[in-house]
């Protein structure tokens, strides 16, 4: 019989009705979903170093790398190792262990803001936590965030908020009650005089201004020289705090953080990701005076069973006893350059007209004419073509984050080789498109 050749079986296809009928949307957290690219959503069977499989048996180089939080790329021999030692030894004990002391001043050696530290298990329950300190410090209400950035789900951060909101189109989450939606007060980021204006408006009502201090969920967006410290000399003056959220560019731009980077020193400090080492460990600290509000010491409460959960400290102990190597961000900055100028070079031939944004090891390629530095710039780009390039290069082996709100996380895992791969498959991607433009 000829022309009667049968498809491989899809296990993909299978497991997706399978999730769909149980998962909610068929993922447990939106942007999984791609339906901001359409198509099917990968199912992931395993990881190691710079690559993802599929559960059809497909490769790809990966550059969502857990949304950042596998700056070591997958399963490093020492974190695996770590955390292989201590499942031993018991995965969670429910008291304090050396693990959550070691962590936290290893932390606070870096990070020289952090006085005092309290581990959670995500970076939502970090921040919500954060605000609520920051709150009861400075006994008022108000929080001051920016447009298109992120900080997790809890209620307060929900209104213009980047990431998988921008990605779904919603500008505010439904479920938000209007009186504590109200207490939220949003500027365009990279703009001081917006939130001088907001500070001259609500006088000693805004008990913090809580910033990535590099944009990383409405795509990279860097600060402009200036922004941090104008937060920093506002915020200062008028007695409100100043939150960094570091949850993604915690110990990736630099062993201290964009702080360190940038010279700001923060009230208070959210970090996530990297420093749970790929298992579920976030934190907020900074301030003695302030993190002394949080119960036990004082009336704030927040509590957690899985708090400092000793998986995720030996992880992260790992992980951080690795990047505390001074030469450990060169190459990987370096490496992510050479990627960021690829696909400059890339669109340059193509004759798309694109922006590539990146600081460090994070990188976003905009479809925008303009250049982009706040939310209404990154709302401008050509989500369709954004599609179009992702399947194009997942089509040829790279899985980038699919949605044009989010960064590409490059890890020490990606070899000079995968990078070469990466900017050859872009430029094969953006010439198909061009031609079918
Ligand atoms: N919104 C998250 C990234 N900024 C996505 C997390 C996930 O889907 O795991």
């Amino acid at each position: 019989m000829t022309g009667s050749i049968t498809a491989p079986k899809s296990y993909s296809a299978d497991l997706r009705a399978r999730a769909e009928k149980i998962l909610v949307g068929g993922v447990n957290s939106p942007v999984r979903a791609f339906r901001a690219v359409g198509g099917e959503p990968l199912v992931i069977e395993s990881g190691r170093g710079s690559r993802v499989v599929d559960i059809d048996g497909r490769e790809y180089i990966d550059y969502v790398c857990s949304w950042g939080a596998l700056i070591l790329g997958h399963a490093h021999l020492d974190v695996v190792d770590a955390i292989a030692d201590q499942v031993r030894r018991g995965t969670s004990y429910g008291m304090t262990s050396p693990l959550e002391v070691e962590l936290g001043e290893r932390i606070a050696r870096a990070v020289p803001s952090i006085e005092r530290i309290r581990f959670v298990s995500s970076g939502t329950e970090a921040t919500m936590s954060a605000i609520r300190a920051a709150r009861a410090f400075t006994q008022r209400d108000l929080i001051l965030k920016f447009e298109g950035s992120y900080h997790g789900h809890a209620d307060s951060f929900l209104a213009e908020a980047g990431s998988g909101l921008t990605t779904f189109g919603i500008s505010s989450s439904a479920g938000v009650p209007q009186a504590l939606a109200a207490l939220t007060l949003n500027a365009p980021y990279n703009d001081a005089a917006s939130v001088e204006r907001l500070f001259a408006e609500k006088a000693g009502k805004i008990a913090a201004v809580i910033v990535e201090p590099i944009a990383a969920n409405m795509g990279v967006v860097p600060p402009v020289a200036g922004f941090l410290e104008s937060l920093r000399r506002i915020s200062q003056r008028d007695g409100a705090l100043l939150i960094f959220d570091e949850v993604i560019t915690g110990f990736r731009i630099a062993y201290g953080g964009a702080q360190g980077l940038y010279g700001v020193r923060p009230d208070m400090t959210v970090l996530g990701k990297i420093i749970g080492g790929g298992l579920p460990a976030a934190a907020y600290g900074g301030r003695r005076e302030i993190m002394e509000q949080i119960a036990p010491l004082g009336p704030v409460y927040q509590a957690g069973t899985l708090s400092g959960n000793p998986l995720a400290m030996r992880a992260g102990l790992a992980s951080l006893a690795l990047l505390e190597d001074p030469e450990f961000y060169k190459p990987l900055n370096a490496r992510a350059d050479r990627l960021a100028n690829g696909l400059r070079d890339a669109l340059g031939e193509s004759g798309l007209r694109g922006q590539v944004n990146a600081v460090g090891s994070l990188i976003t390629l905009f479809f925008s004419r303009e250049p982009v530095g706040d939310y209404a710039s990154a709302k401008r780009s050509d989500r369709t073509r954004f599609a179009a390039f992702f399947h194009e290069m997942l089509s040829r082996g790279v899985f980038l984050p699919p949605s044009q709100f989010e960064a590409l996380f490059v890890s020490s895992a990606h070899s000079d080789e995968d990078i070469s791969r990466t900017v050859a498959a872009s430029r094969e991607s953006l010439k198909a498109i061009a031609a079918g433009a």
